[in-house]
């Protein structure tokens, strides 16, 4: 028996624009109703997407609406987003089931994935991807992001991996699952609110087209999965990393000792160290969520630009001339 179709809601500006072969940018909506506080969380995801739009990309924000994975949301749909408490947030695992009873919920960066390849989609902007938390030996907290990379076709930007996690250990594991890490203007990996984490980045590529290129020398290639593309916070809005770890350090006390666990736990830290920061890594947040933007327009352009004209005969490689 053949699966039924997927839920799949397109918005019809989304739908033009990948039938016409322009450039499209998935976003994410786990950062709007999870990352941010309200009303700061609408008004980051207005400026993301009209960063986007002004580098010449259609903006596609993935979320599940009463039962369909809805790709590319109206302003009233993201306000409502925003708005809204204790929306459920989704990863893989969680996706099929919400779909299934007919639930809503904010993706991850893992289900914003699977929700821009179904509509396909090939760039996707976000903050910074969930990674392997600190003490994961012995909690096993290991984000569902990295293992998603590692099978999903979607090139995601980022500001690196949140600084709260253990980034020695994420770089390790993605590694191990064959994901490219590119870092971006800079040989360091960054820490999402500090340039660097003094971690080199396995990967450098400067240029949008080498990076749209290696994006689809993987599918050439045959190989599943995308590539983690690290693009350092803006210098003007950085935390460099010696201020930011004791208050991560008090962030992460405090997680232990109120018992958070499990999906509960990257919100409670962005949130705490929001707090903690006096609003500081709020405002470098939105700063490099809107630079991880307008790179992914650019990437996208320039994987718009190379894909083959509808229609147009496959290129044939030609037998050396006897
Ligand atoms: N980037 C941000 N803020 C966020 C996130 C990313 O700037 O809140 C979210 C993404 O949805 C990512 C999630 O997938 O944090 C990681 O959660 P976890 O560690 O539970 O996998
Ligand atoms: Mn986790």
């Amino acid at each position: 028996m053949n699966p039924a179709p997927a839920p799949l809601r397109l918005a019809p500006e989304v739908a033009g624009a990948l039938a016409a072969g322009r450039p499209v940018v998935a976003l994410e909506s786990t950062i709007i109703s999870h990352g941010f506080p309200w009303p700061d969380n609408l008004a980051m995801a207005r400026s993301v997407e009209a960063d986007l739009r002004a580098a010449g990309a259609v903006p596609a924000t993935v979320a599940v609406l009463e039962g369909r994975l809805c790709v590319g949301l109206s302003a009233a749909e993201t306000e409502a987003l925003a708005r809204v408490r204790g929306l459920p947030k989704l990863s893989r695992a969680d996706l099929a089931p919400c779909l299934a009873t007919g639930g809503s919920g904010a993706t991850t960066v893992a289900a914003t994935m699977i929700g821009a390849h179904l509509a396909g989609i090939e760039v996707f902007a976000t903050g910074g991807i969930g990674g392997v938390h600190r003490g994961a030996s012995e909690t096993f907290d290991i984000s569902a992001d990295l293992r998603e990379l590692a099978q999903t076709p979607v090139t995601v930007v980022a500001a690196g991996a949140k600084a709260i996690l253990d980034l020695p250990k994420t770089l390790e594991a993605l590694e191990t699952l064959g994901v490219p890490v590119i870092a971006v203007g800079q040989d360091a990996f960054p820490a999402f609110w500090a340039r660097t984490s003094g971690l080199a980045a396995p990967l450098r590529l400067d240029d949008p087209a080498a990076i749209a290129a290696a994006h689809r020398m993987r599918r050439a290639l045959g190989l599943p999965g995308g590539q983690l593309v690290a693009n350092p916070v803006p210098a003007a809005d950085e935390i460099p990393l010696d201020r930011l770890a004791p208050l991560i350090a008090q962030a992460e006390a405090e997680a232990r000792e109120a018992g958070i666990a499990g999906k509960a736990v990257t919100p409670f830290l962005l949130a705490r160290l929001d707090a903690l920061s006096g609003g500081a890594t709020r405002a470098a947040n939105r700063a490099l969520v809107r630079a991880n933007a307008r790179l992914a327009a650019a990437i996208a352009g320039e994987l718009a630009a190379s894909r083959p004209v509808p229609g147009a005969a496959a290129i044939v490689p030609g037998r050396p001339a006897s």
